[in-house]
């Protein structure tokens, strides 16, 4: 699928505010595609989708959580993790996306996982650092993109965690086993 059409059929799907992040997003990973060496239209085709199922109304979500048999655990955490397993499946279903390697980018993009893709890591870190995004510490993930995608994934996880125990708030396995990995194969 071309972007343009692509991107129109997110747009319905987004606030203004989202549709803007995605863009950043989308011109973020196809930089990191070219620079890591991924497929810059996978790149590009995932960080477009990638939040497509941010608006669904939670019941919704929930609902496609326990038909679909996706890890029923993510019921038990915080509900900004369900638009991503989500969004796999519906741009699947609704948009016709049917590369598995897009839709696990898109699917992993928020919890991360032990042994990312290149692609999968691509699109989590873009997610992260696309000009729009502004908190403590994201120019240090920033600058670290530009030498170590591994380097930089780690501190933008380190700094996930750190958010989220600060604020008391439970943190979904998968993300401590994303960090887990990255740290034990760091050099
Ligand atoms: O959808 P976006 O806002 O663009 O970004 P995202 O899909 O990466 O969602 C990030 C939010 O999810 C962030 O504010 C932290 C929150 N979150 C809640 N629980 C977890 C979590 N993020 C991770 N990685 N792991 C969690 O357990
Ligand atoms: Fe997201
Ligand atoms: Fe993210
Ligand atoms: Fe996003």
């Amino acid at each position: 699928m071309e972007r343009e059409e692509a991107l129109k059929i997110v747009k319905v799907q987004l606030t203004e505010h989202r549709y803007q992040h995605t863009l950043g997003v989308m011109e973020t990973a196809i930089s990191l595609a070219r620079l890591y060496g991924a497929d810059e239209k996978k790149a590009e085709l995932a960080a477009i989708f990638h939040d497509y199922a941010k608006f669904r109304p939670k019941e919704e979500m929930r609902e496609i959580i326990k038909s679909q048999s996706f890890p029923q655990d993510l019921l038990e955490y915080n509900a900004e993790l369900w638009h991503a397993p989500v969004g796999a499946y519906l741009v699947e279903k609704e948009a016709g996306i049917t590369d598995n390697e897009v839709l696990d980018a898109i699917r992993y993009h928020t919890s991360g996982r032990p042994g990312m893709t290149l692609l999968e890591k691509i699109i989590y870190l873009a997610d992260y650092i696309e000009p729009g995004r502004q908190f403590p510490g994201v120019d240090e993930v920033r600058e670290l993109a530009k030498e170590s995608l591994d380097k930089a994934l780690i501190k933008s996880v380190q700094n996930t965690i750190n958010f989220l125990m600060k604020k008391n708030q439970p943190v979904y396995p998968e993300t401590f086993h994303m960090y887990n990995d990255l740290i034990k194969k760091q050099e």
